[in-house]
């Protein structure tokens, strides 16, 4: 493997070679991928954890060779190593993990190993909000024009698992954790979908939040950029790329964006219509956005229009995203659990008609709550709060929305049940993450189906 390894990398900086070696820190799915990788590669290695039971544990104590330590970061352990791997869950400021790199550890990522292993061309798109989205419809543009493509990153299944020869295009999801320690990889096409506030319990603040997402376009051949938000459009100049195609849903000129023809609204190239937006399956605006840079990173990519125009018309969009799940006496269940900072919620809110009757709460990340505010006022009939920072959210939306706090989940969805009347939509959007009440958001959405099950 580390033959097969040099032999790719087709001449580039070897990050690892004999003698190096590796402290994977933290055990998720990051974690376990890198272990497996570097032990195929015969490179030496261990992982630590803070958790006591971290997910990979059984299988990292499986192979051969690799030491394990859970129940702390293990600061020895880090000082024997001459590179890291730290995990994205985990911030590089964290005291350990800061130590050892300023005693001179190197630090090394998932993402770059995969750069100097992988051949086939590379799409990266990295955002706020819609990353998940748009992966996985450019991955489904490239399927339907019979290209091999592998989607993953962010998205779940970490790079290093990807690998694979007969791969010949991948569509990767990068978080700001993950771009913050990525220095290899080289896409043909990076896009930036939109930057609003999320993660500032990891940033120092929004600027170096932008600016972490804004390497994307720095490592990236084609800049696929949002025209209509103010801080990618700067991010793209800022690069200096001269080969950017920007997108986008408002005025102004954009490579992909809107048009009218005979009064309904079009998908439009160089102001050429493309496709009715009536025919795009996914719903809501920001989604003609999530539509029109999928078309603008596949065009970049050389995906022929007829694939992408007609993945376009089937691809209905990823569960706990505006997930219409019940619609019973009238009232219509909306999961949109991956809301899981304000943009997203406040997207939500302005696709929704209303009346609107929210459930949200949780780990609000630092976020400032206050832009709820102005999209709730008349459309939102009551905010029911659960989780850590309900207090919080409850302050922001004072005097826009009649506001509820529960305790958690179950008693949202009861009370929600009681308010409802028809006409209503009972909307979960939560604007903060999930984890101090349940394991990721996929298991907050599936409760709250559960539990609107229960109701009907
Ligand atoms: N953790 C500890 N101690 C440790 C290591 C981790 O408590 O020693 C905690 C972290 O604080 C975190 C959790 O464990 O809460 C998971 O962290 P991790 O780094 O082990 O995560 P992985 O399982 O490797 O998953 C990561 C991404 N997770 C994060 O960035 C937090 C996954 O994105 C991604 O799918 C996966 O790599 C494969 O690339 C998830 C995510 O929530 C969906 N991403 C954030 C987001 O989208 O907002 C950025
Ligand atoms: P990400 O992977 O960036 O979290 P997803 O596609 O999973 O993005 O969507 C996450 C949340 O953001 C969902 O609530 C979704 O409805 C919302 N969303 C998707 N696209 C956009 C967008 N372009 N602008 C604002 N919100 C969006």
């Amino acid at each position: 493997m580390a033959a097969v390894l040099q032999a790719r990398s087709q001449g580039r900086e070897m990050m690892l070679g004999a003698g190096d070696k590796v402290a994977v820190v933290g055990l998720g799915k990051t974690g376990l991928s890198a272990l497996r990788f570097l032990h195929r590669a015969g490179i030496e290695c261990l992982a630590v954890d803070t958790r006591d039971v971290p997910p990979g544990l059984k299988e990292a104590k499986s192979l051969e060779g690799v030491p394990v330590f859970t129940g702390g970061l293990r600061a020895d352990m880090l000082a024997w190593a001459t590179h890291l791997l730290v995990s994205p869950g985990i911030g590089l400021d964290q005291p350990d993990v800061r130590a050892a790199l300023e005693r001179g550890a190197a630090l090394v990522s998932d993402i770059d190993l995969f750069a100097q292993a992988v051949t086939a061309p590379v799409i990266a798109v990295t955002g706020s909000n819609g990353k998940s989205t748009v992966t996985t419809l450019v991955a489904e543009m490239a399927a339907e024009a019979g290209i091999k493509a592998k989607a993953g990153g962010n998205l779940g299944t970490p790079v290093l698992d990807l690998l694979d020869d007969d791969c010949s295009l991948y569509v990767l999801e990068l978080s700001s954790f993950q771009l913050e320690r990525t220095r290899k990889l080289r896409p043909q096409v990076g896009g930036v979908l939109n930057i609003s506030p999320d993660h500032l319990d990891r940033h120092e603040n929004l600027t170096d939040y932008a600016a972490v997402k804004g390497r994307l376009f720095e490592l990236s051949k084609i800049c696929v950029a949002n025209g209509d938000d103010p801080l990618v459009r700067e991010l793209a100049k800022r690069s200096g790329s001269h080969q950017v195609l920007s997108f986008g849903v408002g005025a102004g000129f954009l490579d992909f964006g809107l048009c009218e023809v005979s009064g309904a609204t079009w998908l439009a190239f160089h102001e050429q219509p493309l496709i009715p937006a009536s025919d795009v399956a996914l719903q809501g605006r920001h989604n003609l956005a999530n539509a029109l840079a999928a078309l603008a990173l596949g065009e970049a990519a050389g995906i022929p229009m007829s694939a992408r125009l007609k993945a376009l018309r089937q691809f209905h969009g990823l569960p706990h995203r505006m997930q219409k799940i019940a619609e019973s006496g009238g009232v219509v269940w909306i999961n949109d659990s991956k809301a899981t900072n304000v943009g997203a919620t406040v997207a939500a809110i302005q696709g929704l008609a209303g009346p609107i009757i929210l459930l949200a709460g949780g780990e609000g990340k630092g976020a400032d709550f206050a832009p709820l505010h102005a999209a709730s006022k008349n459309k939102v009939k009551a905010a029911i709060l659960f989780g850590k920072d309900r207090h919080l959210l409850r302050e922001a939306l004072a005097g826009a929305t009649e506001t509820l706090l529960t305790d958690d989940l179950a008693q949202a969805v009861a009370a929600a049940g009681k308010q409802a009347k028809p006409g209503d939509t009972v909307l979960l959007s939560p604007a903060c993450a999930s984890l101090d009440q349940f394991e990721n958001y996929e298991e907050r959405g599936d409760r709250f189906m559960a539990l609107v099950r229960s109701l009907q």
